[in-house]
């Protein structure tokens, strides 16, 4: 039996050990496992109701929702039915507080608020891990953003990805640190991470990102165990300078990078041999973010503006997991 509208917000994450190829396309089953961190107040609020018939009505952000963002809705509302039983058509609402075009892909906030909220309308009173499992249907980093904090998304082995889920390695006060993102192109991107992933797992280097995934993952647990932030910060760098080689080897290949995104790294590297410990990272895009102590974002921030070609930056805080509204 339905249950009335449900409201859910979720934040986004970012990953230190990259999901970057999958096992299986249509459930989003990952070839490697992965560990992020979920980022404070940067969300998506998200309302579902089953309420009718027809068709499933989709606005975001205000406006009627289309094209492809749409579709993906509409698709994960359909797991959401084949899961909870539930046959109607379902209204839904999506609201960004990720600011538009700064490179921190909201769709994993969107289908973790998605997984709560269409699964609380549904009926469905489902545990974290079935919730993580859910998310991920919709969007494979979404898996980790029903977590707060420092979170491990598990490859699992189990061909319909039932063991493929999120769990929390340490709650968000466990280690205060920052994420100082440097946005140095906010236009769209021009290859979706979707279709860089698939690219990427064609790559002739992408067996050897699998060969070294599950040394990298034991190495950023201890790290975040210790809360060693030269250990974690070197190894997230690694991860994602891997993860781009694995692009820049493909064919067609694939370079998200724009001039900025490599001076960042070197205005990053130059921080650090001044003495000021910070790393960068990237993801599906050509925005760099740097890890660092809260007491060197101030300066981290400073030096990443004073590059050419950085458009903003700004300064994120270790967050929760997702939850109910209302
Ligand atoms: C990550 N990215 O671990 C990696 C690193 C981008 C670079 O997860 O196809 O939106 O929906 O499962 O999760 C972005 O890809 O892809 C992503 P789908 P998703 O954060």
């Amino acid at each position: 039996m339905a249950e009335a509208a449900t409201t859910a917000r979720a934040n986004v994450n970012i990953a230190l050990v990259k999901y970057w190829g999958k096992r299986d396309r249509a459930l989003n089953l990952p070839a490697t496992g992965s560990i992020s961190l979920t980022l404070g107040g940067l969300g998506v609020e998200a309302r579902v109701a089953f309420d009718g018939g027809g068709d499933d009505r989709v606005t975001i952000d205000d406006a009627p929702g289309h094209g492809e963002e749409a579709l993906r809705v509409r698709r994960f509302l359909d797991v959401v039915r084949e899961e909870s039983g539930c046959a109607r058509a379902a209204t839904v609402e999506t609201r960004s507080t990720v600011p538009r075009g700064i490179g921190l892909a909201s769709s994993a906030a969107a289908f973790a608020a998605l997984a709560l909220a269409g699964s609380r309308a549904a009926g469905l009173r489902l545990e974290p891990p079935a919730l993580s499992a859910l998310a991920r249907r919709g969007s494979g980093s979404a898996a980790r953003s029903i977590f707060g904090g420092f979170v491990e998304w598990h490859r699992g082995e189990r061909a319909d990805g039932r063991d493929s889920i999120a769990e929390p390695l340490a709650p968000p006060d466990h280690w205060d640190v920052r994420v100082v993102v440097a946005v140095v192109d906010s236009a769209p991107k021009a290859v979706s991470s979707r279709e860089g992933m698939a690219r990427a797992a064609a790559s002739a280097f992408h067996p050897a990102w699998v060969d070294g995934a599950e040394a990298d993952l034991a190495e950023a647990r201890a790290a975040i165990r210790a809360r060693d932030l030269d250990a974690l910060g070197l190894l997230a760098e690694h991860s994602a300078l891997k993860m781009h080689a694995v692009g820049l080897a493909a064919r067609p290949p694939l370079l998200y990078w724009r001039g900025a995104t490599v001076e960042c790294v070197r205005r990053i590297w130059a921080l650090r041999a001044e003495g000021v410990t910070a790393y960068a990272t990237i993801d599906a895009g050509p925005q760099v973010k740097a890890l660092c102590a809260p007491a060197a974002a101030p300066a981290v921030a400073e030096a990443l503006r004073g590059v050419a070609g950085v458009e903003r930056v700004l300064t994120c805080a270790p967050g929760g997991g997702a939850e109910v509204v209302e």
